[in-house]
């Protein structure tokens, strides 16, 4: 078996690198392996789309799939791993070291896409006639790096040394029209490889490519840069995610971003419904349904309208009857992106007929509520279109015959505020998903150690495809299991603390308590309040150098949008606390402050099994779930978290005895925050003036930048929505009680282990497994379709 794996391996790498392996590149190594993968699923996966297309389908619409990388999962799924180690070795050559050849497909910018990744993958495992549609971003979400602690971007090319997981599927290329350009939509086909079993998904992903390669009379005529321009126009479309989008310009192409990959997907998938059952649509909805992953993909909306109009003669109600029992909407945010908003001048300009479709769904909506008994002011205010603007996520709601929320908390919010008037007239449609993440890769793929241990407590690797089976082990282990537990922790911690001394070129000690913040930088998630604690105890330290407390570290790992400057400030300022704080002989190594640079999916499986401590901190009400709570969770680090999205979910399984929460909760807070003055805090609270004054006394460095001043304004000063509008100073103090009693905890290594042990096992709730099962059952109404049950040869 293994003779025929190495030589299946050296035969595709020799074809990518025309010589022998011995003198083969580890990235040449990767792709030849890669390719032996693909070829290795090959008719299992022809086998899967062929039963797929011909019953009921689900198809997930999504503007970012974060899919990481690719390799390791697939080798895993397809239980190859020990055999392809063993493999290489024969060559002399560490698969480790070929696995950290590959990028990181980061075609997405936080939890929303790493989300549909971690769907992908139980929709496989689960054997789901589920597929991806996206677009092919040339360049993934950029490349962070800090000069002088100011975060810089750089582009990302991922695949541009070539990228065997990604399959040009050229003869099925779509035509897609824009009043100003046709362009070319080529489908770049990954396939999804599910856990113990046959069953091969597919993740499709657009690209936009020019009518013609290029213009080659301009060429002929010496007119260079004309000939590409136009070329360049087209690939403008697939070249980035989120294109700034503060110009009007910018805001032309994330619209045509997004009709670009809803029109060639529905184009594809009512071309499929065709072949399959015939030119008469009216079955349409019975075999297809479309789950829009937020607003992005809410063209799709007026898009599939138009085709059943135009392109298959229907009337206005039957299509809209099909429309609305195709589409169901998630919700990710109740922050001001979750509604998205276009300017119909957008609209007449790239799509004359899309616009007038939008126009008339407001004119037929407005009726509807009229009937309805609807004020105007609430008609107006829920209308489609208004004061000129497309409003994307109320088209969603008006057509979705399923709306959902990602936790139980945030569902209730949007039933109670965001989409109130909404739920009003329809409260069958709303209905709660909370999220999941598949403990394939961010539990036995990322974390060998305890993975082994779980097999071993329980007796199989079961768990991998069920993981709300470890639960029965909650309460039956012994002390013996808490001490492996603490083991496996510290072995992960010394790899951990390895990889950022070659990364980041800081040392850290493997005994601190390691205290993690990996998520996306944004104000509500109060990276801020979790540096302030740092700096505080750093000056605590400082006062007295007796004070008897843990080693710590704290980790942060974060991007800031790249427009967004408060964010920027944010991690300037961890940064300088980290200088202040990493560099002081006094403190020598008590604290110690990592910023884990370009923090991403690979990183991430580095981090999470290091850590102690999973800080969840959002200001109550504004984190919609959250998912890193969870892959933390299940590899034993604590919580340390506020009442907010599925933090709420995780204390209620592991019981308040092995979560740390603090702060005023989401029904607290309107009245705090009336009348709310962060100056008594300011004033009050011990020590945390002074971390609001070394904002701006000189202790740490803006570089003249300014936005230091302006964070602390925007704390103390009143802005539009108050001030300090995500409540830092109101928490401080509640915060830095709990998270020192949760370090002095630490010291109990048994009664830690414990609690780890308590949140590993109960955290089969938030498989994503669970997620999309709910998904399939409640909202999809989807069978699972494994091709094992049909003949193939
Ligand atoms: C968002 C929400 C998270 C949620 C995730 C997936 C938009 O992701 O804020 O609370 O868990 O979607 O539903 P993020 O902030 O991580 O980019």
């Amino acid at each position: 078996m293994t003779q025929d794996l190495a030589s299946a391996i050296a035969f595709q790498v020799r074809s990518t690198s025309g010589r022998s392996v011995a003198a083969s590149t580890p990235m040449e190594i990767w792709q030849g392996l890669s390719a032996s993968v693909v070829s290795r699923i090959a008719d299992d996966w022809e086998a899967t789309d062929a039963l797929y297309k011909a019953g009921r389908q689900e198809h997930y619409f999504s503007a970012e799939f974060l899919m990481g990388r690719a390799l390791l999962n697939n080798l895993s799924n397809l239980g190859l791993v020990d055999q392809t180690r063993e493999a290489l070795a024969g060559f002399g050559i560490d698969l480790s070291q070929v696995l950290e050849q590959e990028p990181d497909a980061a075609l997405g910018n936080g939890g929303l896409g790493r989300l549909a990744a971690c769907f992908l993958d139980s929709c496989a495992t689960l054997e789901l006639p589920v597929t991806g549609y996206g677009i092919l971003y040339r360049y993934g979400l950029f490349k962070q790096l800090f000069d002088n602690g100011f975060q810089t971007e750089h582009p990302d090319p991922w695949m541009e040394e070539g990228y065997p997981f990604v399959i040009r599927r050229e003869e099925q290329e779509r035509i897609v029209r824009y009043a100003d350009m046709w362009v070319r939509a080529i489908p770049h086909d990954m396939p999804i490889t599910g856990y113990g079993t046959r069953n091969v998904g597919t993740l499709r992903l657009w690209k936009a490519e020019p009518m013609e390669q290029f213009d080659y009379q301009a060429f002929n005529s010496q007119r260079f840069t004309d000939a590409i321009v136009e070329r360049e126009r087209t690939s403008d479309i697939s070249r980035v995610l989120y294109p700034n989008d503060t110009t009007f310009e910018g805001k032309v192409l994330r619209v045509r971003q997004q009709y670009f990959f809803c029109s060639a997907s529905l184009q594809e998938i009512v071309d499929n419904y065709v072949k399959h059952h015939g030119d008469d649509l009216t079955d349409f909805a019975k075999y297809n349904s479309i789950q829009l992953n937020d607003t992005h993909p809410v063209l799709s909306i007026p898009e599939l309208m138009r085709i059943l109009l135009d392109e298959h003669g229907m009337g206005w109600e039957d299509a809209w009857e099909i429309v609305t029992h195709t589409f169901a909407y998630t919700n990710h945010t109740v922050l001001a992106e979750a509604l998205e908003k276009w300017e119909m001048q957008i609209f007449d300009r790239l799509f004359p007929r899309i616009a007038e479709i939008v126009r008339e769904i407001d004119r037929r909506f407005r009726e509807d509520m009229g009937r309805r008994g609807l004020d105007g002011q609430t008609i107006e205010y829920m209308a489609p279109v208004s004061g000129n603007q497309v409003r994307m996520a109320w088209i969603a709601c008006y057509a979705s015959y399923s709306i959902n929320g990602v936790a139980a908390l945030h569902t209730e919010i949007i039933k109670r505020e965001t989409l109130k008037e909404w739920h009003a007239i329809w409260p069958e449609r709303f209905n709660n998903k909370t999220n999941g993440v598949t403990p394939r890769r961010w539990l036995n793929q990322c974390n060998p150690r305890l993975a082994a241990l779980l097999t071993e407590v329980t007796g199989s690797d079961a768990w991998v495809k069920d993981l709300s089976v470890l639960a029965n082990y909650t309460d039956s282990v012994d002390d013996s299991v808490y001490d492996r537990l603490n083991e496996i922790k510290h072995a992960n911690k010394v790899d951990f603390a390895a990889w950022v001394a070659e990364r980041e070129g800081i040392e850290i000690d493997p005994d601190a308590i390691f205290d993690v913040q990996i998520k996306r930088l944004h104000e509500y998630k109060r990276q801020l309040l979790n540096a302030f604690y740092v700096l505080d105890l750093y000056f605590r330290l400082k006062d007295d150098p007796t004070l008897d407390v843990p080693k710590r570290v704290f980790v942060f790992g974060a991007k800031a949008a790249p427009g967004y400057i408060r964010a920027k400030a944010i991690i300037k300022f961890i940064n300088e606390v980290a200088r202040l704080v990493n560099n002081d002989e006094d403190i020598n190594g008590r604290i110690k402050v990592v910023f884990v640079h370009n923090y991403n999916v690979s990183p991430a499986e580095h981090i999470i099994p290091a850590a102690d401590v999973s800080e969840q901190i959002s200001m109550a009400g504004k984190e919609a779930s959250g998912t890193s709570n969870m892959k933390f969770m299940m590899n034993g680090a604590l919580t340390l978290g506020t009442l907010d999205g599925a933090n709420v979910e995780i204390l209620d399984a592991v019981g308040d005895e092995n979560a740390y929460i603090f702060g005023a909760t989401e029904e607290e807070l309107p009245s705090l925050k009336r009348g709310y003055d962060p100056r008594r805090y300011y004033e009050n609270v011990p020590g945390l003036k002074r971390v609001i004054d070394a904002l701006t006394d000189g202790t740490l460095d803006d570089n003249g930048s300014g936005w230091f001043h302006d964070l602390r304004q925007s704390l103390m000063e009143p802005g539009w929505e108050g001030p300090d509008v995500y409540y830092v100073l109101g928490d401080f103090e509640s915060y830095r009680t709990v998270k020192d009693a949760m370090a002095a905890d630490h010291a109990d290594a048994r009664g830690w282990a414990r609690k780890a042990w308590v949140n590993i096992t109960k955290s089969g709730r938030f498989s994503s497994d669970r997620t999309i099962r709910d998904y399939a059952e409640q909202v999809w109404k989807l069978d699972p379709a494994p091709i094992d049950s049909v003949s193939v040869d």
